[in-house]
């Protein structure tokens, strides 16, 4: 496989980190609440702090109420928490986060 850039990186693993969840059981293509909660635990622990409770916020992303979120509402919650990221971090040196 050929080498992939920062970003694109940064991409391939937002995509397959839903897609990693979605497909543990039921619905393969949304999150379920306890798959979101799975989620959160794992691959977003320092995000829980200061966030609302996982059930909480599956009721702010599943804004078509079929309570799965998709892949839709999940990227509106990666661009909300990019933004807290980049506003935490605003004042930080500009310095590439070490990505495994
Ligand atoms: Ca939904």
């Amino acid at each position: 496989m050929e080498r992939l850039h920062t970003l694109e990186r940064a991409l391939a693993v937002l995509v397959c980190t839903f897609q990693r969840y979605c497909q543990r059981e039921g619905h393969r293509n949304t999150l379920s609440k306890e798959q979101l909660r799975a989620l959160l635990e794992k691959e977003l622990p320092s995000l829980q702090m200061v966030e609302s409770p996982p059930f909480q916020l599956m009721g702010l992303l599943d804004t078509n109420k079929d309570n799965q979120v998709d892949f839709e509402e999940y990227i509106r919650f990666i661009t909300a928490a990019c933004t807290f990221f980049h506003d935490f971090f605003q004042d930080s040196p500009a310095v590439q986060p070490r990505v495994p």
